[in-house]
């Protein structure tokens, strides 16, 4: 929880200095500011986009919408903020989700140490000053005891590895950089490229108003029925009564929202029991995403029972999709259901059965370029007048490692992660002193409430820093050997799951020269916390919390110039 305990003044002891940088402006950048802010750490935010925001003041796409339910994908940190904050759908939309935002900017007045539209564009950690100095393609330069990572697992966006795209002429968009205006397609030749969580929901709204769609689909996915709706009266006060609890069950959940985990196998009940629980996360309007994740205990782990759920989600594709060609295109065939995100869909399939609307199969003729009139595929070329990319990201860790990020010795952070990321419960990084991530790789938090994660993240990277400050230590820093110990758990996790065994942006497949490295802790969100926690009563077992006089003295020195009372950001 955070604390509200009265500052301990530590301030800027120069100009440009701070107790801390923070990269990005999203949930993961907004909390932090705040909850450093409550323990007088001063804290300079930087952030690409013009406002706060993160993924949802990028991914204005039609048809984007949170797939957790909005009642769980918001802030606990303050039982006030929760009350008063009014949701409308079981779904937020990108737009109410920006306005939340910007009205938790407001209300806590962040924006003041936010610089927006400014790109960190590299740091370098000085051993011997125990700081960071971090520049900015604003041609900023700020020194910091710390840096905090808040740049999102899903936000360096990737475009499609084939030649053309310069030469299209066209307009065309990339999900997550969409034009703030929108975008009118009425009337036009629309193409599609990619098939993700993104497309899945563009695509119905776009074959509304064009006048062809032509779907470029690499994978199918997996989609089950949103039932998005409006909330019924009363609805949300009830929630809101209970709030407390639910927050206290999602914190030890396994993915972040309360849900009741399995006790069968899907192998130990008869059909006809397999498929009211697989009906009652396809029909159900209170469903979600998770029921499918826990319908069994073995559908995450056990192909044959996997084989179970993905089945019948292929029989309901062909069951909505007329054309027998165009559904057996639409069915995945060839990786476990649950493994690539699954995604909630709103007439999507649907979609599909409309005259202005046609589906080409990359898998079979191959996308070759982007021409200047279109799209060409190994046997033809599809005319379009705009493009839409849905081609998704560098996930994980490809914001970061777009950072020249220079540790002790000079270590650059992209070429310790060339094989991989390698990371200490995903929030520290050995021979990068003082640097911690926020939602990064090894970590639960793109399987999980991304809100439930990030704050836990937050809370305790902030507990680590007051920790050291009143300890007297300069560096903390993961042991090479906690690393090690952690990449290995990492995988030995996923190992035990079908995860791996899929080509998804989990595992960096989904961008050409990078290493195949499962980059999610797939042991659950109320594990990992507890673990977390254990390691920080351990006085941070795992890291190097190092007390010598130069490291200690450094700071000492600069805390005594800045002087007591000295704030801002
Ligand atoms: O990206 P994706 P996304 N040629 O990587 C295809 C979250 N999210 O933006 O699968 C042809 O899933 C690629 O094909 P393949 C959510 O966690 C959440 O849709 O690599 N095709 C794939 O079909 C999600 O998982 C929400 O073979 C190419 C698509 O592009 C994550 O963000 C909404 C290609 C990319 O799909 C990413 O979703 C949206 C190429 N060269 C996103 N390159 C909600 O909360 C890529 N593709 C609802």
């Amino acid at each position: 929880m955070p604390q509200s305990r009265a500052a301990s003044p530590r301030a800027r002891t120069e100009p440009g200095a701070v107790d801390v940088v923070v990269v990005g402006a999203g949930f993961a950048g907004m909390y932090m500011l705040h909850r450093l802010r409550q323990q007088g750490c001063t804290v300079q935010v930087f952030e690409t986009a013009g406002d706060v925001g993160g993924t949802w003041y990028w991914n204005r796409y039609p048809g984007a919408r949170c797939d957790f339910p909005s009642m769980d994908y918001s802030y606990s940190f303050d039982p006030d903020l929760e009350q008063e904050w009014e949701w409308t759908e079981k779904y937020p939309t990108q737009p109410e989700i920006l306005r939340y935002a910007q009205h938790v900017a407001d209300r806590f007045d962040l924006r003041r140490d936010i610089r927006f539209r400014t790109t960190v564009a590299a740091m370098v950690w000085d051993d011997d000053r125990a700081r960071w100095t971090v520049h900015t393609d604003q041609g900023d330069e700020v020194s910091a005891r710390f840096v905090v990572h808040a740049s999102g697992p899903l936000s360096k966006w990737k475009k499609p590895e084939v030649p053309g795209l310069e030469s299209f002429r066209g307009a065309w968009y990339h999900t997550a950089r969409w034009p703030h205006e929108g975008v009118d397609f009425t009337g036009r030749r629309v193409g599609v490229i990619g098939t993700g969580s993104s497309a899945i929901q563009a695509i119905p709204l776009i074959a509304q108003h064009a006048a062809d769609l032509t779907v470029f689909q690499r994978t199918p996915n997996f989609a089950i029925p949103a039932h998005n709706h409006p909330f019924a009266p009363g609805y949300q006060d009830g929630v809101k009564a209970r709030y407390r609890e639910m927050r206290e069950q999602a914190r030890v959940s396994m993915f972040g929202v309360a849900l009741p985990m399995p006790e069968r196998s899907a192998l130990d009940v008869d059909p006809e029991e397999r498929r009211r629980v697989y009906d009652h996360a396809w029909n159900d309007p209170d469903n979600g995403l998770g029921d499918m994740y826990v319908a069994f205990t073995d559908v995450l782990v056990d192909k044959t029972a996997n084989d179970t759920a993905a089945e019948y989600v292929r029989q309901r594709i062909r069951g909505i999709v007329e054309d027998p060609d165009v559904a057996e295109t639409l069915c995945p065939k060839d990786y476990p259901i649950l493994t690539k995100r699954l995604c909630l869909a709103t007439d999507y399939y649907e979609t599909f059965n409309r005259d202005n609307v046609q589906l080409v199969d990359l898998r079979k003729t191959p996308l070759v370029e982007i021409t200047p009139a279109g799209v060409r595929t190994t046997d033809r070329q599809y005319e379009v007048d705009d493009l839409v990319l849905a081609t998704g990201f560098d996930a994980l860790t490809g914001a970061l490692t777009s950072i020249d990020i220079r540790g002790r010795g000079g270590q650059r952070l992209k070429d310790k992660w060339a094989a991989g990321p390698r990371s200490y419960l995903g929030l520290a990084v050995h021979g990068f002193p003082n640097m911690f991530v926020v939602a990064g790789p090894q970590t639960p938090t793109v399987l999980s409430n991304i809100i439930v994660s990030i704050e836990q993240h937050v809370e305790w990277i902030s507990d680590a820093i007051r920790h050291v400050d009143e300890h007297g230590v300069g560096r903390i820093e993961a042991t090479a050997e906690a690393e090690d110990a952690w990449v290995a758990h990492t995988r030995e996790v996923a190992s035990a799951t079908l995860f791996p065994t899929s080509h998804s942006w989990y595992l960096g497949s989904n961008v050409e020269g990078k290493a195949r490295e499962f980059m999610v802790y797939l042991g659950g969100v109320g594990p990992y916390r507890a673990k977390c926690e254990e390691v920080a009563a351990k006085d941070y077992e795992g890291f190097v919390l190092d007390r010598s006089p130069a490291a200690a003295g450094a700071e000492r020195q600069h805390a005594a110039a800045a002087g007591p009372g000295a704030g801002g950001g």
